[in-house]
């Protein structure tokens, strides 16, 4: 087929710019072209392919004038069958337009590439685009950030499970054009929580304005009645949003209803409810996401919904390599572990001992704080056994961490192993029980093992009432692993030991310790562990900074166990302990009050890190903490405060909360909930909070759309954005948490 001259060109590529990235709600504004295509025979008119070249599995032929191939079944990545063109020349800073149209004879998503042709292969643009039978124009532009003459132009199409054919047509690589400018669909400029309020609750909304002096508001109820007025209070430009805002304080409001709106300056805000009843689902929502997350155990759709069943994953079942028989990585150990189930650390399918130790002891800690203690509630499969649920699910994870400590008689026994995942990465879509990676177990480490010493101590007095032989078991191995950390108080993972998984390096494991000693003590009472506590340099530090604490920094989870799990701690001692927790919410609430949105996070850009949403729930649980240690409703109202930011009154008014509010994450990084890649898989499900907004932007796919992004913009709801949009269990364990709160509040 020839290509449309120049100048209907552009136009056509510019209207299906806008359609191809429609999926993310991207708008665009119309490119201009440039003559140069750097693509040869990129139409295939004279009935060849060459120079085009592809992998043995998918030999190209020209058939009606585009070149196609037939894909064999059985490959796993989509890097494992590829069609490209090499020696296409880059110039740094460049833009381009990368443009085809294709066809698939099944639905089916691709990667199409610019990149390195050579080794390490980096890719300019690595853009998965779903093909249907019907051929689609899809068209990316991208700024290049290399200079080269051995660049490639290719297509990854592995991967599936059937046959299929892939057919490809003007293809094309244009020089000189401006990528699109990325506006994002900010909705009503009335920010407010798009779930609602409870009725004795805080009511705060934000109103995006130019406007300097207050302005008139006005509350809605369902039937358009205003039920209650009032003026704005001029807030200035915001630091996290840059935006100009005005907030509105309407707490005074207490009667319940759904389907209220705020308006003002003409715009009126998403709908929302005022009951107590707002968070009373949200616990179980937050909580099943650890189910569905589980390794080593089929998915029950009666309980959790057809689209999330599977079969299980890595029990030693091909083509799965493990996890029941792990090797370590080369030169590492010369034994083998049975490592099977745990939780999914997030949208990859690693396994890591120091993220599994947090998100353990939250679900652990909602029992232990009394928020959630009912059996035969929440969607797990343990059901009604006479142990509360959330102790169900969290032994699931316990008994993994149990399997990654090294064996008595092995070198550094007593220890645990770090982490264990795939020996190299795979790619999107993958569900657990297709992937074929050899599984390694990465070396033991003093963080780790001290995870373990904490969770299983902390979970040996949960346990007690329920299975005295698990709760010694647990204990042993908290002993353990806490004098094999003694002994070894510092081997540390590295940053550097990225591939396959997530690093987790971590080389201070002075809060570690800490949290350790904190545990053993609580449980054991013995005066060997208080001796640590108290002279351990975590002890008096500021374990609550203003950035929030989260897997690398947990010497806030002894200090609020200190604070309120009962004990002997001598009286002076609890006294300084508790007064730490008072007086970080006490830092937290002045936090709020300088914040238009509300939250407790400072303005500035550096504290919007990957997985913000957790340290700002993490932020939260400190304020809930010090309202059970003193009845002071300003701290209970400020932990509920910051779930406004969570649920929509933020810059992109966004809920990242998926199923909760008008409009919330759907496209969050997941191997198995990659719905964007592959509509016959599901988005993550109801209860899945996205790591939200990341003003270093870590991943290349936001480097390209929000370059100069004011931190709470540094998100985007797509699937390719793993450092502001993925899924992960420690993030899910704070919001599991702070919903446990609200859920009891009214
Ligand atoms: O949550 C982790 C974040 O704090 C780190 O900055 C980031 C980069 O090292 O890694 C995050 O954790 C990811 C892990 O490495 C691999 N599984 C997915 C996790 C969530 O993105």
């Amino acid at each position: 087929m020839i290509r449309t001259s120049r100048r209907r060109g552009v136009t056509l590529l510019a209207a299906t710019a806008s359609a191809a990235l429609a999926v993310t709600g991207l708008t665009v504004s119309t490119a201009q072209a440039d003559d140069v295509d750097q693509v040869k025979n990129g139409t295939f008119d004279n009935g060849t392919t060459d120079p085009w070249w592809w992998t043995s599995n998918v030999p190209a032929t020209v058939v009606d004038g585009q070149m196609c191939a037939d894909v064999p079944a059985g490959t796993v990545n989509p890097w494992d069958a590829i069609i490209g063109q090499n020696d296409i020349p880059l110039i740094s800073g460049e833009s381009y337009q990368f443009s085809f149209t294709a066809s698939a004879s099944i639905t089916k998503s691709i990667n199409a590439n610019v990149q390195l042709a050579d080794p390490p292969f980096t890719a300019e643009i690595s853009q998965p685009t779903l093909l249907s039978p019907t051929p689609q124009t899809f068209t990316y532009t991208f700024t290049s950030a290399t200079d080269t003459n051995r660049g490639q132009v290719s297509f990854q199409i592995g991967g599936a499970t059937e046959p299929w054919t892939f057919c490809v047509d003007n293809v094309s690589l244009l020089g000189g054009v401006e990528p699109p400018v990325y506006v994002p669909d900010t909705g009503p400029r009335v920010r407010v929580n798009q779930v609602g309020y409870l009725p004795g609750g805080p009511k705060n909304a934000t109103v995006v304005t130019d406007a300097t002096e207050p302005l008139p508001w006005t509350l809605q109820d369902a039937r358009g009645r205003v039920v209650a007025s009032g003026w704005s209070t001029p807030r200035g430009v915001d630091e996290a949003s840059g935006q100009n805002v005005h907030t509105i304080d309407f707490s005074w409001y207490h009667k319940s209803g759904t389907g209220f709106t705020l308006t003002a300056d003409g715009e009126t805000s998403f709908p929302f409810d005022i009951s107590r009843d707002v968070y009373r689902q949200l616990p179980s929502d937050a909580l099943q996401f650890f189910y569905i997350q589980r390794s080593g155990i089929a998915i029950d759709g009666a309980l959790v919904g057809e689209q999330y069943a599977r079969p299980a994953g890595h029990l030693g079942v091909p083509p799965n390599q493990g996890d029941t028989d792990v090797p370590c990585q080369p030169g590492v150990c010369d034994y083998r572990l049975d490592v099977r189930g745990g939780w999914y650390d997030a949208g990859d399918h690693g396994k890591y001992v120091v993220n599994g130790g947090i998100a353990t002891a939250q679900l652990l800690s909602i029992v232990e704080q009394h928020m959630l203690t009912k059996d035969g509630k929440l969607r797990v499969p343990e059901g009604r056994n006479g142990v509360p649920d959330v102790l169900d699910e969290a032994r699931w994870e316990l008994e993994f961490l149990l399997r990654m400590q090294v064996p008595a008689g092995q070198p550094l026994a007593g220890m645990a192993h770090h982490k264990i995942h795939d020996q190299n990465w795979t790619g999107l879509p993958l569900q657990p029980q297709d992937d074929p990676q050899p599984r390694e177990l990465h070396p033991p480490s003093t963080a780790a093992t001290l995870n373990l010493a904490a969770v299983a101590a902390q979970g040996a007095r949960l346990y007690k009432r329920y299975d005295r032989a698990f709760a010694n078991r647990l204990l042993a191995a908290a002993r353990t692993a806490w004098d094999a950390a003694k002994a070894h108080p510092a081997i540390f993972a590295s940053d550097a030991d990225g591939n396959g998984g997530g690093a987790y390096g971590d080389s201070n494991v002075d809060d570690e310790f800490y949290w350790a000693a904190a545990e053993l003590y609580l449980t054991t009472g013995e005066w060997k562990y208080l001796h640590e506590v108290v002279t351990s340099p975590v002890h008096t530090a500021d374990v609550f900074p203003a950035g929030g604490f989260g897997w690398q920094s947990v010497g806030a989870l002894g200090r609020l166990d200190l604070a309120t799990v009962p004990s002997r701690l001598p009286h002076q001692v609890r006294k300084q302990v508790r007064q730490s927790v008072v007086e970080a919410a006490d830092a937290f609430l002045a936090i709020e009050r300088s914040q238009a949105y509300g939250l407790p996070l400072p303005g500035a850009g550096s504290y919007y890190v990957w997985g913000s949403n957790s340290n700002i729930l993490n932020n939260m649980a400190v304020l809930a903490t010090a309202y059970e240690l003193t009845h002071q409703k300003r701290y209970r109202d400020g932990a509920l405060q910051g779930l406004d930011y969570i649920f929509g009154r933020n810059a992109l008014n966004h809920s990242y909360v998926t199923g909760y509010g008008e409009k919330s994450s759907q496209n969050q990084h997941s191997r198995i909930y990659a719905h964007e890649l592959d509509p016959n898989l599901p988005n993550p499900p109801v209860g899945s909070i996205s790591g939200g907004a990341n003003a270093a932007l870590q991943d290349p796919f936001v480097q390209r759309l929000l370059p100069g992004c004011v931190a709470q913009f540094c998100y985007v709801d797509d699937i390719q954005s793993y450092s502001t949009n993925e899924v992960a269990i420690n993030w899910n364990s704070a919001l599991a948490w702070m919903a446990a709160f609200a859920a009891n509040q009214h």
